[in-house]
């Protein structure tokens, strides 16, 4: 039985959230916004630009559209800078162990994030071979809660989405996820992940037992 394994990328694979918060963080400042951790932690698995319309929200500030443009490349200028220093040493705990477990028993991979730069962090921590599909934010133009991401991974491995299987940190990607009548498996807070079918701290508690039912399900 094959079954398609789709993974989002920052927070499950890697943690460039704190990344986003460093670079969000000096782009509100610039502007005279505060921007604490609490609210990086609503941006999760939002998109670029909902993210900048967010913070302006919070500051109350207007702008125009040639501003924004400007700001939006501001801030991916220096989250790049960032992301150029990542490694292999930046994978998020067992998760190579569960994707090597996945290959081993011949399951299809694909990634489905929201991230314009999904291929360049992924190159960077030497993973992109180990994914059938990439599904990033150059090809989707519904955010998640809306189930387009994952449905076009679904498409692109071939697969009903009632076979596939996604592994979400944020809350809209897990609602995207059940959207898609997919099983959706939360990595982080169980309380805040409820609406997820399975919730795991992280990768390290995910057993090959529990990978192998999901493949015979
Ligand atoms: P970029 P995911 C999301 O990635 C991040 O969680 C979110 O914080 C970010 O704003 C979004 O990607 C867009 O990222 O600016 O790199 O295009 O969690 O869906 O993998
Ligand atoms: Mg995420």
């Amino acid at each position: 039985m094959k079954k398609g394994f789709i993974f989002d990328l920052d927070g499950v694979i890697v943690d460039t959230a704190k990344y986003h918060f460093l670079a969000w963080q000096n782009l509100a400042n610039s502007l005279g916004i505060s921007f604490s951790e609490e609210q990086n932690e609503q941006l999760k698995g939002v998109s670029r630009v909902r993210s900048l319309e967010k913070i302006l929200e919070w500051g109350n500030k207007t702008i125009s559209e040639e501003e924004f443009t400007r700001l939006m490349t501001e801030k991916n200028v220096e989250y790049l800078q960032y992301i150029d220093k990542m490694d292999t040493t930046e994978i998020l705990p067992d998760v190579p162990r569960v994707l090597e477990y996945l290959i081993d028993n011949q399951q299809l991979i694909a990634l489905g994030s929201a991230s314009k730069n999904a291929r360049v962090i992924l190159e960077k921590v030497k993973l992109s071979k180990k994914f059938h599909t990439i599904v990033d934010g150059n090809d989707v133009s519904k955010a998640k809660p809306d189930p387009e991401v994952f449905l076009i991974g679904a498409e692109k491995l071939d697969l009903a989405p009632g076979n596939c299987i996604v592994f979400e940190d944020s809350v809209a990607g897990v609602q995207a996820a059940n959207i898609a009548n997919m099983v959706s498996i939360g990595i982080g807070d169980a309380q805040v992940l409820h609406e997820a079918d399975y919730v795991f701290d992280d990768f390290t508690q995910i057993t090959e037992e529990f990978i192998s039912n999901l493949i015979k399900a």
